[in-house]
């Protein structure tokens, strides 16, 4: 397949007045009768032919201005030559045929449970009908669909029906990625919404008869940033009706059709006997990003997929923000660095590195990663820092005033905070261009009562780009004096060179340099400090998030050692921990982040960093080893904790009670590896919500035990599906390494392992990618288990198969024999003739 590439970007030929389109629904003859007003572009040379996408899809009969015309479709769609279509405006009309039964790609029209559904992002409607499937082609649509079945629901406002019909009319232009259509024996719980414009809106969620009592919380969710979107952005929503419908088989998290967002059932059900803390707050955040998108994606959409991070940095970027004011904006900043941390420097690091904007892509599936998704809202995080609150606003008012209905690009989204600011950011576009994580390196010199650093930034070559540009990145620093008083607030060192000093006078003591607080920028710190100055800034820097760093690096530090050399954890991180344990005035979920150690990726990761080979069994036992030392040392500090943690009264998902489940169990787990699970035993014992019920299981598990609650709480839930999903992962994620192939492999012959619903599969074969030891086994059995499952699921269904084959991305990280194991697994899978377009570009990316 080949590449499509940025710099041959054209404008379409033809754009689109009015689309109307008529489904007659049948699992394998789907009728679709399409007729679209088109008009030549003037922005586009003149006199060029149609090019309609299309793929899948039976040509029944074709017109322009009702003339019957013939097409001869190809692989990827139609041509009508410029010399057969009328000089102005025209009408396209197409019936055709197509089999949403045997979809199980998932893309297009398919069928879950019996329901009809559809997920167009990226190019999935040309499996829908013949059209120019490009964000930047946008039109009004009207939808009339046809079936027995009650619900038929689209895009847009109800516009009429009666028995066996449905008609729906979108009145705001929108690119035929945002298309949806949901059919299906469905039932909603319904509130109303008044807009701050004073619109009357009705919100619905739509799910499965019987999961009603599950979708409160997504509502309420729903509620919350419609409401937040108007106070902090100006934005209000701009239809009579919002529908969100939960579907069991969906390739992502969930996706932002106009008025019709489709969710991935686990990100909208829950209940507290179902659900865990984590999953409330997904769903919180899915609910809202998909929301934010109707500003940020419906309204202002892409003018092409290179311009994905547009959308999606930003709306992740507002998603953020959002659960940082619903929750806590220490914990979430914390929580979020993680993620990047262990998802987008992960790929940076290895050969699937790519720009926020890539430049090339032979499947767009491909590309909607970390680094679009998460390191695009770095970036405007970064813009913020760098223009301040009130011109951050101002930009993005500009933004929304500018480019309303419009396909955009980076160099518009650069332009309003360059005229918002008054500033030129060209040096700061980089970072949109540029693959790779910088590193950053801080030197401090104090001498007579002065403090010189020296900050130098320095990015390593990635895949097709061997040099680089420095860039424009702001380093949030402060000094505190060794008794913890706040010497210097805040500043934002403006790093633009590949070497810069900064001198700081008049100090009354050395201070301890707190840097890349808030962790302002992107990037991997490099800054010596001693054990004992990283206990002062764990336990005083005014920054949480320096704080979290701190323990984080002392932590980090003492693995690395171990790992090494062997060496155990000393008593000053032993009692650093217990005072952050103990410190009553901390947020618990702060505590239990600080408690938490880095995980076996992340170490294999910061090894390999520094130069080291990573060993995924050394790092295993090394990693065991510390929570045994700290559970011995801690032990009557965990066992209070435990106690005092308990949240009495009926269950809420909120964040302070979550807050104290999370340091609950994190303390009982680490307790585990001390007194056998005694205290986990207890808590699943007594367990009246999830969190706690599969929280405690789960800590059984990593100190070998927890058999027993396994089977109890497969008898309890069997017949949920999602809390199925969380069975089969525990038991992989959690296994001793030599076996979690094994285990893995079991589980993939289990009755209830339904490999073609991309939950199932993730909760197994995702969950073995994601257990580092129990997949690098040296004897190969996890990479073999791996990639035949891989081999069946890229038959079915390419994009979840080709997200999943991520897994391999670190394998340039190990040793030469383990190396060479992957590689021969890879090749096998890209070696077949009937590979898909989808998993031959990720393993030829890896194969490099
Ligand atoms: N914009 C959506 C991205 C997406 C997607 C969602 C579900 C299934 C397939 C998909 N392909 C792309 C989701 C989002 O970022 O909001
Ligand atoms: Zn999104």
């Amino acid at each position: 397949a080949q590449p499509i590439y940025l710099a041959d970007y054209q404008p379409p030929a033809f754009l689109i007045e009015q689309v109307e389109l008529t489904f007659r629904l049948a699992p394998k003859t789907t009728r679709v009768v399409s007729q679209i007003r088109f008009a030549p572009n003037p922005a586009a040379a003149p006199g060029q032919d149609l090019r309609l996408d299309g793929e899948g899809l039976t040509l029944i009969a074709a017109s322009i201005d009702g003339a019957h015309v013939t097409a001869t479709p190809d692989a990827t769609g139609l041509s009508m030559a410029a010399a057969t279509l009328p000089d102005g405006p025209f009408t396209w009309e197409a019936e055709v045929e197509i089999a949403p039964e045997g979809n199980t790609a998932l893309e297009g029209l398919y069928m879950s449970n019996g329901m009809y559904c559809t997920q167009c992002e990226a190019e999935g409607f040309r499996k829908i009908t013949f059209y120019p499937d490009r964000p930047d082609v946008m039109a009004p649509f009207r939808v009339r669909i046809e079936s027995d079945l009650p619900v038929l629901l689209s895009n847009g406002n109800p516009a009429g029906r009666g028995p066996g019909w449905a008609e729906w009319d979108d009145p705001h232009p929108k690119p035929s990625y945002l298309f949806a259509l949901v059919a299906g024996e469905l039932t909603a719980r319904t509130v109303r919404f008044t807009t701050m414009e004073g619109r009357d809106v009705t919100l619905n969620i739509w799910v499965r008869p019987g999961d009603e009592d599950k979708t409160a919380y997504a509502l309420d969710a729903l509620k919350r940033s419609m409401l937040w979107d108007e106070q902090v952005y100006g934005r209000a929503y701009d239809l009579d009706i919002f529908n969100i419908v939960a579907v069991d088989d969906f390739n992502m998290g969930a996706m932002e059709n106009k008025g019709l967002n489709i969710f991935n059932s686990r990100y909208v059900l829950a209940s507290g006997v179902t659900a865990t803390d984590s999953d409330f707050a997904a769903i919180e955040r899915i609910i809202a990003h998909e929301y934010f998108h109707n500003w940020t994606g419906n309204r202002i959409t892409c003018r092409d997929w290179f311009q994905l991070s547009l959308k999606e940095g930003l709306t992740v970027f507002r998603d953020q923000q959002f659960m940082g004011d619903m929750r806590s904006h220490a914990v979430k900043r914390i929580e979020d660095v993680l993620t990047l941390r262990a998802r987008q420097f992960r790929e940076d690091a290895g050969p699937l590195a790519h720009p926020v904007r890539p430049e090339s892509y032979v499947e767009i599936n491909n590309f909607y990663t970390a680094t679009v998704y998460e390191k695009g809202a770095e970036l405007i995080r970064m813009l913020r820092l760098l223009v301040g609150d009130a011109q951050y606003r101002g930009a993005l008012d500009l933004y929304f005033a500018r480019h309303d209905g419009q396909a955009c690009t980076i160099e518009d989204w650069i332009a309003v905070f360059e005229d918002a600011a008054g500033r030129d950011l060209s040096q700061f576009k980089r970072w949109y261009e540029q693959a790779g994580t910088p590193k950053v390196t801080l030197l401090e010199d104090w001498q007579d009562g002065k403090l010189t650093l020296t900050l130098r930034q320095h990015t390593a070559p990635t895949p097709g780009q061997p040099l680089k540009e420095p860039l424009l990145i702001p380093v949030a620093l402060g000094l505190i004096a060794p008794d913890g008083t706040e010497l210097l607030p805040t500043q934002i060192l403006e790093l633009d060179s590949p070497e810069q000093v900064f001198r700081f006078s008049d100090l009354p003591t050395k201070p301890v340099v707190s840097a890349l607080r808030g962790f302002s920028a992107p990037v991997q710190l490099a800054h010596a400090q001693s054990s004992a100055e990283r206990a002062i800034l764990l336990g005083h820097d005014t920054d949480p998030f320096a704080r979290f760093e701190a323990g984080r690096n002392l932590a980090r530090d003492i693995l690395h050692a171990m790992i090494r050399d062997g060496a155990r954890p000393g008593p000053e991180y032993l009692e650093a921990m217990r005072l952050a344990l103990t410190d009553h005035a901390l947020d618990p979920a702060f505590r239990a982040l600080v408690l938490r150690l880095p995980g076996e990726d992340e170490l294999a990761q910061s090894l390999h960093a520094a130069g080291h080979t990573p060993d995924p069994d050394a790092i295993h036992t090394a990693r065991r080893l510390a929570l045994r030392r700290m559970a011995d040392a801690l032990a009557p500090d965990l066992a209070r904790v435990v106690e005092d943690m308990d949240t009495p009264g009926p269950f809420s998902p909120d964040a302070r009670d979550a807050g104290r489940r999370a340091l609950r169990l994190a303390a009982a787990g680490v307790l585990a590896h001390a007194d056998g699970g005694a205290k986990a035993r207890a808590i699943f014992a007594q367990a009246d919500n999830m969190t706690e019920q599969f929280g405690a299981w789960s800590a059984l598990l990593a100190v070998g035990a927890g058999a027993e609650e396994g089977a109890q709480f497969h008898r309890q839930w069997q017949g949920d599906r999602l809390v199925m999903d969380k069975w089969f992962a525990a038991q992989v994620m959690h296994a001793a390494p030599e076996r979690a192939a094994k285990i893995a492999a079991a589980l993939t012959d289990h009755a209830a392992f339904d490999w073609k619903n991309p939950n199932r599969f993730r909760a197994v074969i995702g969950s073995l990618g994601a257990h580092p030891a129990g997949f690098h086994r040296k004897d190969g059995a996890g990479y073999r288990l791996v990639a035949d499952w891989l081999i069946r699921l890229d038959g079915a269904n390419p994009q979840a198969a080709a997200r999943v084959s991520t897994v391999f991305e670190t394998w340039r990280r190990y040793d030469h024999e383990r190396q060479a194991l992957i590689r021969a697994e890879l090749t096998r899978m890209q070696d077949r003739p009937e590979c898909s377009r989808d998993m031959g570009e990720m393993v030829g990316r890896m194969l490099g």
